[in-house]
């Protein structure tokens, strides 16, 4: 009986509530047996880091030889996204292939429970939430990360589990120093997923490995060989140390000979954290950061391979999205989609094997239920412009340091919806300069564009929103954190 091994890595997966459960793990089991020809998947998903982190988009620093060397044997994608500008909806879009809207990671005031709730709200910490029960056949990880040290009874840290069993704690078993930023979480990680590589190949099964790694996420971590070794901190640090990950994972392949038969995907769950500033990571030439849906909050890193089946050192600019990693790995695993449910993703089938762009229906950039923006080939609008609450933004917290762009980086929830921001992110990129609508350029995108979100719109049908409530043995982080108070959530 033909069957994929999964295993899942690390932190943020227990973020399957019942509409966005692993549809891939669910098909594959239903298959007939075809094995001999399946290949192995691998998606490399990191945690806040940005575009611009990547030596082969520019990051001055070279920080990042593996994953540059990688891009040279495989395929760039320079544009992009992610799902949601946060962790969690952003994952669950993965796994679901379906925006979070749809599969219920969202909250549906949107712009209510902050944006912090939502990403550290996990409901999965109930038994039904175990990725064990939803197609994953090992896990090694916690249902949160990066979070405490709580140290007490009625919080005390984070569980960290293999497979079914609890193997420890943050902090107590598994030692994080926060003055020094020294733990070793990234080697552990990088050791799982190469032991289960070595361990699947030797079964002859094909498998997926989700490694859903954190380092670059605050607080920011790596290793005492990693340490000092960057020229921009410890963020640098960790993603050096986690380059080198990427590049023993690809050794493994090549050593087991199976890397002709591995299709690996390295991308990241949202843009860099703009607002922690020079410990934060880079989003490039992009506006703002996290949390937004500027350019900078949603537009990833993503690298492609598959030696001898991606011709290796190309560009593509097929405009993609996380969520089209479902579709992807449906296709070459020969698996139908689900066709019970609409699917957001599509193939990235011809971009890989062809470098064939396919048209497809808008990215469509959401902050909780607000569709505040749209982009149709290289043209973006806008419907809905906000960073952060002035509150918020007075107290200290910057989503677009240095990066002000006056009527468009709003302090307001202002909605633009008479008159729809466009850019042109061919051109312009940064974002920086709106097409005025009584241009022939505004004249002629925009109402493609206005088509496409009416007829999204009109047949949207929201999951049961999962993200409102907040538990408060999570939120108790941001309470010390301070920095966000009831009043932000009211301003319009
Ligand atoms: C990391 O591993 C090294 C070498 O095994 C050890 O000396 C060090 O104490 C570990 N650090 C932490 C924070 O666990
Ligand atoms: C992978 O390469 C090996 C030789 O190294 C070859 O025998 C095998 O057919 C190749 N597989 C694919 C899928 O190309
Ligand atoms: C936003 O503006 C549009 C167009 O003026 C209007 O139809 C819509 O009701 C507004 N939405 C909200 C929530 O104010
Ligand atoms: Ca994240």
């Amino acid at each position: 009986m033909f069957s994929v091994r999964f295993a899942l890595m690390f932190c943020a997966l227990s973020y399957f509530p019942l509409a966005a459960r692993s549809d891939i793990a669910r098909s594959s089991t239903q298959q007939s047996p075809k094995s001999a020809g399946k290949p192995n998947f691998i998606v490399m998903l990191m945690d806040d880091m940005g575009w611009g982190d990547l030596g082969v988009y520019g990051e001055p620093n070279k920080e990042t030889p593996n994953l540059d060397k990688m891009a040279s044997e495989g395929m760039l994608f320079p544009d992009f996204y992610s799902a949601c500008p946060l962790c969690s909806p952003s994952r669950a879009a993965l796994l679901s292939g379906r925006l979070p809207i749809r599969n219920g990671f969202y909250s549906d005031n949107a712009f209510g429970c902050n944006g912090m709730c939502i990403e550290y709200t996990h409901l999965g910490q109930q038994p039904r939430y175990h990725p064990l029960r939803h197609g994953f056949d090992e896990w090694f990880g916690s249902s949160n990360c990066h979070l405490g040290p709580f140290n007490n009874r009625d919080t005390p840290n984070v569980p960290v589990f293999r497979d079914a069993d609890m193997v420890g704690r943050y902090y107590e078993d598994f030692p994080f120093n926060k003055q020094t930023g020294e733990a070793n979480l990234t080697q552990i990680y990088i050791n799982e997923a190469t032991s289960f590589i070595e361990k699947q190949v030797a079964t002859g099964q094909p498998f997926f490995l989700y490694w859903a790694v954190d380092a670059t996420h605050d607080p920011v971590y790596a290793s005492p060989d990693f340490l000092g070794t960057s020229r921009r901190g410890i963020y640098g640090d960790a993603v050096r140390e986690l380059d080198s990950g990427v590049g023993r994972i690809l050794q493994t392949l090549q050593k087991l000979k199976v890397d002709n038969n591995t299709f690996v995907f390295f991308s990241s769950d949202n843009g860099a954290a703009t607002y922690n500033k020079a410990k934060g990571g880079s989003n490039g030439p992009f506006l703002c950061g996290k949390e937004t849906t500027f350019e900078g909050g949603m537009r990833e890193p993503a690298v492609a391979w598959w030696p001898g089946v991606v011709q290796g050192g190309q560009v593509s600019f097929q405009l993609g999205s996380l969520m089209d990693l479902f579709s992807t790995l449906l296709d070459f695993a020969d698996i139908p989609a689900p066709s019970d449910r609409t699917i957001d993703g599509i193939s990235l089938r011809p971009a890989l094997l062809s470098n064939i762009v396919t048209d497809r229906s808008p990215i469509f950039l959401y902050r909780g239920d607000l569709l505040m923006a749209a982009r149709v080939g290289q043209y973006k609008a806008h419907f809905w412009t906000w960073t952060n609450s002035w509150s918020e933004f007075h107290s200290g917290t910057d989503f677009c340091p240095g990066q002000e762009v006056k009527g468009v980086t709003t302090h307001k929830q202002t909605n633009q919806t008479a008159s729809p921001l466009l850019f042109d992110l061919g051109c312009d990129p940064q974002e920086k300069y709106v097409i005025p609508p009584s241009s022939p350029i505004y004249q002629q995108q925009m109402p493609a564009i206005l088509k496409a979100v009416k007829e999204h719109l009109a047949t949207l049908k929201p999951g049961d929103p999962q993200l409102n409530w907040c538990d408060p043995a999570v939120m108790l982080m941001l309470k010390l954190k301070g920095s966000r108070d009831d009043s932000d959530k009211k301003e319009i």
